[in-house]
């Protein structure tokens, strides 16, 4: 069998009962097949970023040891986002869920439909300031998740929730 590795995703909702969604897809995520122990984050309220009119976020992050390959796990964030309702409109429009995966360790991938790790995690408070929660001393593009998290402006990133919120 092969090594189980730690993959690192992002989580966002700002269509419908947002808190709800993102308790469902962590569920659906720890109880795939191919998903070992998974930590979740702080809840977190952010500011729409690209498109910015569209109802405000809730973000969080989320860390797994997996068996999955890198398109396997993609395929699977895919399925959770089909199963919670994500219809395709706009570009950066607003979504009842996204899952991005941001960094699967020592991997590195650019093809088409997967990027890894993902080329903006390091300059977007909504991902670095729940990551930094789960994961403050990984290393991506060469500094800490703690390094960038400082780096960035993280005054539109609310915490709502301390870890908790996921128990209930
Ligand atoms: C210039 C142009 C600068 C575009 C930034 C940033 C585009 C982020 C897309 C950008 C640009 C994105 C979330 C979000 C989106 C989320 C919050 C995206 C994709 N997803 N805002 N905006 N949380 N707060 O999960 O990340 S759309
Ligand atoms: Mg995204
Ligand atoms: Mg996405």
């Amino acid at each position: 069998m092969t090594e189980a590795r730690a993959a690192y995703l992002s989580l966002g909702s700002n269509l419908g009962s947002r808190e709800e969604t993102l308790r469902k897809a962590v569920r659906q995520l720890a109880a795939a097949d191919g998903i070992k122990t998974l930590s979740v984050s702080s809840l977190y309220e952010t500011e729409p970023w690209g498109k910015k009119d569209q109802p405000s976020f809730l973000n969080i992050a989320v860390s797994l040891q997996t068996t999955l390959t890198p398109e396997e796990l993609l395929a699977l964030a895919q399925a959770v986002e089909t199963e919670l309702g994500r219809v395709r409109h706009e570009r950066w429009g607003p979504r009842t869920i996204d899952v991005d995966i941001l960094h699967i360790e020592g991997v590195e991938r650019k093809t088409p439909t997967l990027t890894l790790p993902h080329p903006y995690m390091t300059e977007r408070a909504f991902v670095l300031v729940p990551l930094a929660d789960i994961a403050p001393d990984l290393v991506v593009m060469g500094r800490t998740v703690e390094k960038w998290e400082k780096s960035v402006d993280d005054g539109s990133v609310i915490r709502v929730a301390g870890p908790e919120w996921i128990e209930s």
